[in-house]
């Protein structure tokens, strides 16, 4: 089998150059308009939506190339169930202290509820049939859902982490998946956070001690050498 390295910092990935299709997933988390559209969760705590918004188009490009090479995709979803039972009594004390309380109702339904237009996946980055999509009530994408299962069952063990935010729910999946043993790289244009610092920060972190969570790289430099 011929090995495959893109370049990323600091180490190419994946580590043993076995990527391929079967082995290999995409993970976009949380493209939802509760965090990157008008009227949601993170446009009514104030932050700015250029931020979060500003990974659709590279997500766009590394999501056809990889659909179209037949890599899994897998797309995540924040949220809680209607009647909040799944919502942790401080979770919803924090989100009002900021005027956004979960649950509560708002310009795109209640916020961060399962069901409710502001919790959908953006239009530009839709799933298509048969791609899972994990509901799940916390910032890791492994926390109280089936994402680990479903990984197994499939023999992945690379995976590609982009999505919102960097240093929330993106980076707690990387940390996640990486103390399960998966081999990760999240791609930094493709990721956003409600604060710039915050995003370097967070990127900066994945690259100390030799790449503590895995390494990282970006769309083209993954798409360049995608078998
Ligand atoms: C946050 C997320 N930031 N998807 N959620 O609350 O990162």
């Amino acid at each position: 089998m011929p090995k495959t390295f893109a370049k990323a910092d600091p180490y190419p990935w994946p580590f043993d150059g076995n990527l391929t299709p079967q082995n290999t997933a995409l993970i976009i988390i949380d493209m939802q308009t509760d965090f990157c559209g008008d009227g949601g969760y993170v446009d009514k705590m104030g932050y700015d939506l250029g931020l979060t918004r500003a990974p659709i188009k590279p997500i766009s490009r590394i999501l056809a190339a990889m659909r179209t090479k037949g890599y899994h995709i897998i797309h995540t979803r924040e949220g809680h169930k209607p009647d909040l039972s799944d919502l942790p009594a401080n979770k919803q004390w924090r989100s009002r202290q900021i005027g956004a309380g979960i649950g509560d109702a708002g310009p795109c339904g209640r916020i961060l509820v399962r069901g409710e237009p502001g919790w959908e996946i953006i239009p530009e980055l839709s799933p298509l049939p048969g791609e899972p999509i994990i509901d799940k009530p916390g910032k890791g994408s492994f926390c109280a859902t089936d994402l680990e299962l479903i990984l197994r069952i499939r023999g992945i063990t690379n995976i590609v982490l982009t999505g919102i935010t960097t240093d929330v729910c993106v980076h707690t999946t990387m940390r996640e998946a990486n103390d399960r043993g998966f081999e990760c790289v999240i791609l930094e244009d493709c990721c956003g956070a409600t604060d710039r610092s915050n995003h370097e920060h967070a990127i900066k972190m994945v690259k100390m001690q030799g790449g503590v969570f895995g390494s990282v790289s970006t769309a083209d430099d993954l798409i360049a050498v995608l078998p």
